[in-house]
């Protein structure tokens, strides 16, 4: 089945926030960012903006009628400055004006004086001077520190990764319309309408039942609308709540890179021990990560870096520490993997490392130490792997021997042209880690012609979740799918919703579907019984007829459909799902807190111009564990643009800050994210069939985040070629492997220092 969007997608019809028609009067804003990093206000003048013609109001926090608090898990970070800014880009002043360009240029007349404090963008030294957003957690297993003696090989090292622009074609927005008695109605942008509801409501001071959020859908999230697309619909809130008018702000995209947090960079220490048959015995890393001017989501996503510290390897002696560290950027948060891809190159560095060392390929130490049944994760939780078979499965498929007698003919016949290969095995836990977040709701209409209408707590970012819902009730009803309709996220028909986040979407919200179909089924059912004389037990409904122990009636969907509303059978219901088995002891960090993991191996080819510094990446040949999957195309789509967006994370995407905390590649120009030209020449897709896994919706198993770190392996792909050209080579371990980087790996020395 095709996603059900690709047809208004591909006729530029689907609707957008920025599509949906302007209710007369509409008002627009533009927020006025803090132009320093670190500092305290000494005044603000706002008075020429708010002269200009056009300019209806300026808000400031004074006009916050609730609390000027928007922190999720922390309350750390106020909706718009009071006596100090934090990062360039904060929030202090919000335009209202009859037009976009208006509220622009107003934005402009704004002067903010400045007494300036030092900027600190490094995330060690926040940690030295003791700047951290929450006190840092450390997940153990065995007694690393004695194992490391009794092992034959110990390495350290240092890895770094980068932050990553969300780069969602749809920028931040939102667009609020003022309702009777307080009440506004908010379309927004938005992976978690109920946070932008809960905060809207604490910022205007009134009750959560008189905010209607609703999301049709995103034009891409990633992350970046978890949590940080709440401040702007409390924006366009605040704006309506005071003026009683509709008021929409959908930002530039340089607004919305110069003010929006990334994926959290991290800087880490890692030491790694093997025994002389190279299983790893220990493993510690110390994780600092840039969390940006305020919590945000950043001490989740701290979490989820310990969670997946060790990858798909079981370790049995693991001490791993992670420092959330207080910087003066804008608040970092989800991405994407949610820490989980910062955590895994940690330790594909420390074994690229072992190998090196050891004058042996990375493979042979990761084949070695991949997760069998039962290895005990460094949390408590034990495996069900499939990270054997997934790396068996690649090897002989994509005939692994082949592949390097290859690389090494060529390697062997052209001096200034390396290839190289690598492997890159995933496992990622399926869940939010807040063990509380695993819940979901989902509304089922049966209409009285036999149409279906669900509501759900999903968000459509583009992942196709909406296909899946209608898919989950067309096939519990036995229904065409055409008789189904999806409708938008709305917290008026679904209330406390989890974020669309943790690729747990399909999952949480199809299982919720799945409970409220077969209520009205099993209704439906007795009606039926009823009325063809038999028990309900023999009842079943297939292809929209209704049968009696296998063999079919003359009763018709729609017939039954009718019969149950003139019986006054109610044909509707709430379905309510909590993932069953999961729990977390925060105080031990141990428990079983993942309803499954998702498994897989890539494996990467790449060719590296020696003279230039240039790459391409030749092939990309992956077996990934869909569990069974329930829609082939939808699945694909994600693994394709999972990895590719993580082979942008890895090699040319590039986030700079200077050193007053000023974003210097703000825009398309200057950060660069992969095209159809740098995407793999060649990418194979496996299904490994896998069924265990009752806890997946149909046993189709997540597939949003896990991708993404495939991507992982074309860093280490670039890596192993500039070492295939020059052996002596001290590229350490610094991602994105940019083109820059990798002539100068190229050209470089151990010796040299
Ligand atoms: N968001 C969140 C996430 O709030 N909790 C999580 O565990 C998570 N994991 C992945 C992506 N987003
Ligand atoms: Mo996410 S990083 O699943 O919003």
């Amino acid at each position: 089945m095709k996603n059900i969007d690709s047809y208004t997608h591909t006729r530029g019809e689907s609707i957008y926030l920025d599509d949906i028609p302007l209710v007369e009067g509409t008002l627009f804003g533009t927020v006025y960012g803090s132009p320093v990093a670190h500092g305290k206000i000494l005044s603000l003048d706002v008075s020429e903006a708010a002269g200009m013609e056009g300019v209806v109001r300026v808000f400031t926090y004074k006009d916050i009628p609730g609390k000027n608090q928007i922190g999720g898990i922390v309350p750390d970070e106020p909706l718009l400055a009071e006596d100090e800014v934090h990062f360039n880009g904060m929030p202090v002043a919000l335009v209202v004006a009859t037009s976009t360009e208006i509220a622009q240029a107003a934005v402009k007349k704004i002067k903010l004086e400045v007494e300036q404090h030092t900027v600190v963008t490094d995330p060690r030294i926040a940690q030295k001077n003791g700047s951290l957003l929450v006190p840092p957690r450390t997940f153990k297993l065995g007694d690393s520190a004695t194992a490391f003696s009794n092992c034959k090989y110990v390495f350290e090292g240092i890895a770094e990764t980068n932050g990553q622009e969300h780069l969602y074609i749809e920028t931040q927005g939102a667009y609020a319309i003022p309702a009777e008695n307080n009440s506004i109605k908010v379309y927004s942008s938005t992976q978690g309408p109920t946070a932008v509801q809960r905060h809207m409501a604490d910022v205007l001071g009134i009750p959560m039942h008189r905010l209607e959020i609703d999301v049709m859908r995103l034009g891409g999230g990633f992350g970046g609308k978890e949590d940080q697309a709440t401040c702007w619909a409390i924006f366009c809130a605040l704006a309506t709540y005071h003026l009683k008018k509709p008021v929409k702000y959908c930002l530039h995209r340089m607004e919305d890179m110069r003010m929006t947090g990334k994926r959290n960079p991290y800087t880490s220490d890692f030491k790694i021990g093997l025994d002389a048959d190279h299983k790893i015995i220990a493993y510690e890393a110390t994780f600092y990560q840039n969390g940006g001017a305020a919590a945000d989501l950043s001490p989740a996503v701290l979490e989820r870096t310990l969670f997946h510290c060790t990858n798909s390897y079981f370790v049995p002696n693991v001490t791993a520490t992670a420092y959330s560290c207080r910087t003066n950027l804008p608040p970092n948060t989800a991405f994407r993997g949610f820490g989980g891809p910062q955590g895994m190159f940690v330790i594909e560095a420390a074994i690229a490392k072992a190998a090196e060392e050891l004058g042996i390929t990375a493979a042979e130490i990761q084949q070695k130490n991949l997760l069998k049944n039962d290895d005990e994760f460094p949390y408590g939780q034990k495996a069900a792997s499939e990270a054997g078979a997934c790396w068996q499965k690649a090897t002989t498929l994509y005939e692994i021997e082949k592949i390097k007698r290859d690389i090494a003919v060529f390697n062997a016949s052209h001096t200034l042209h390396k290839k190289a290969v690598s492997f890159m095995p995933i496992c990622f836990g399926i869940s939010f880690t807040k063990i509380l977040m695993n819940q979901a709701r989902a509304l089922v209409h049966v209409y009285m012609d036999g149409s279906i209408s669900v509501s759900t707590g999903a968000v459509e970012m583009g992942q196709g979740v909406n296909t899946k819902m209608l898919q989950v009730a067309a096939t519990m009803f036995s229904v065409s799918a055409n008789r189904v309709k999806v409708n938008s996220t709305n917290t008026y028909r679904i209330a406390n919703t989890s974020p669309s986040a943790a690729s747990a979407t399909a999952d949480l919200n199809g299982k919720a579907v799945q409970i409220a179909c077969e209520k009205i089924i099993e209704r439906m059912k007795e009606v039926a019984a009823g009325m063809l004389q038999c028990e309900t037990t023999v009842i079943s409904i297939k292809d929209e007829k209704v049968f009696i122990s296998n063999e079919p009636s003359s009763l018709t969907w729609n017939e039954l459909v009718m019969a149950s509303y003139l019986k006054r059978v109610s044909l509707s219901e709430h379905g309510h799902y909590a993932t069953p088995g999961i729990y977390f002891d925060n105080t031990k960090e141990k428990g079983h807190p993942f309803a499954y993991h998702v498994y897989g191996t890539a494996i990467t080819t790449v060719t590296v111009d020696c003279l230039r510094g240039t790459y391409e990446i030749d092939a990309v040949n992956l077996v990934h564990d869909f569990g069974t999957t329930m829609n082939p195309i939808v699945d694909k789509g994600q693994i394709e643009g999972g990895l590719v967006q993580g082979i942008g994370w890895m090699t040319m995407e590039e986030i700079v800050y200077d050193d007053e905390g000023r974003l210097r590649s703000n825009a398309l120009s200057t950060y660069k994210v992969p095209d159809i030209y740098s995407v793999p020449k060649e990418l194979s897709i496996h299904y490994l069939e896998t069924k265990n896994d009752n806890l997946a919706i149909f046993r189709s198993k997540a597939v949003g985040e896990p991708p993404l770190m495939y991507g992982i392996g074309a860093y280490f792909a670039l890596r192993n070629a500039i070492k295939a050209f020059n052996p002596d080579s001290n590229i350490g371990f610094s991602a994105p492997m940019t083109a820059e980087k990798v002539l100068l790996g190229l050209y470089s020395s151990k010796n040299a220092g």
